[in-house]
């Protein structure tokens, strides 16, 4: 127990500011609703500070015109601690977001434990946002973005950790469906497709984990960070997922709004990568 909650414990983080590209330009599945760049990047202002006030140092990165959806640097990578396997997005747009977190890995914070994509497997697709890290072992997102080949580079990265496939159906990621609260705690749930993906994770789980069914329409997505718990707002994710997070997570909540992330289809855990570079110690 002790070792899992470690790993869900964060040293640093890399975050990317935002483009100005990404209002007109950011992938999304309904496009009615117009960004507000100067609103996007006060809540990103926020984060970014909840995340300091956690005690984790923050890298941030120049955001790139030409990569409007490159603010959701978790779809670039899968980190556990200090090894990191250098993700290749499902959607073509995305695959250039990896060449600055590979510098900014290698060069800013000298990893050296780093793995690449094989180059003999170019169908391999793996979006940092499909994978589900318990702290001892991973549900992978099989989606339009994440396959069975980008699966098994993941588990042969992280041979130590069961690793589970998990068919979302017609949600982006996992993580839309269910996340970690704490260490023990995974949240999910939503709509019916929703909830029967999270029942597949329920019954495919190798270890005894408390699961809490929320009921919402505003997305599952919280983050957990060194015993804190970040989560949307009541107006975001409904009055019953707002009451039974404050009831139910031993964590400390730490409440942000992230509307205009929400519509270019993100959330709280996509807006960072996560590290544990003492990771090595702790175990
Ligand atoms: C995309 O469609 O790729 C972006 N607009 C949203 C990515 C969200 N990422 C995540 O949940 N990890």
């Amino acid at each position: 127990m002790k070792r899992a909650a470690s790993l869900l414990q964060y040293t640093h983080a890399v975050v990317r500011h935002i483009p100005n590209s990404f209002c007109e330009h950011a992938l999304r599945k309904d496009t009615s609703k117009l960004i507000d760049l100067e609103k996007a990047r006060h809540q990103l202002r926020v984060y970014i500070e909840n995340l300091k006030a956690c005690g984790v140092e923050v890298i941030e990165l120049d955001p790139n015109e030409t990569l409007p959806d490159c603010t959701f640097v978790e779809d670039t990578a899968v980190a556990v601690g200090s090894r990191v396997l250098l993700a290749r997005p499902g959607h073509p747009s995305r695959r250039k977001e990896v060449t600055a977190i590979r510098n900014c890995l290698k060069n800013t914070l000298g990893l050296t434990d780093l793995h690449e994509m094989p180059d003999d497997d170019t169908d391999a697709t793996l979006d940092g946002g499909d994978v589900l890290f318990t702290g001892r072992e991973f549900f992978v997102g099989q989606s339009k973005r994440t396959n069975a080949s980008g699966l098994k580079i993941l588990s042969d990265t992280f041979p130590e950790f069961p690793v589970t496939g998990i068919s979302v159906s017609d949600k982006l990621h996992i993580q839309d469906v269910a996340t970690m609260a704490t260490g023990d705690v995974v949240i999910g749930g939503g709509d019916a497709t929703a909830k029967e993906i999270f029942q597949n994770i329920k019954s495919s789980a190798h270890f005894p984990y408390t699961f809490i069914d929320v009921e919402t329409d505003g997305g599952v997505n919280v983050l957990a960070v060194n015993d804190h718990v970040f989560h949307k707002t009541k107006q975001e994710i409904g009055e019953a997922f707002y009451r039974t997070l404050l009831d139910k997570v031993k964590a400390k909540p730490v409440e942000m709004s992230f509307t205009e992330f929400a519509k270019a289809d993100g959330s709280l855990t996509c807006c960072s990568l996560r590290l544990n570079l003492h990771y090595r110690q702790l175990t």
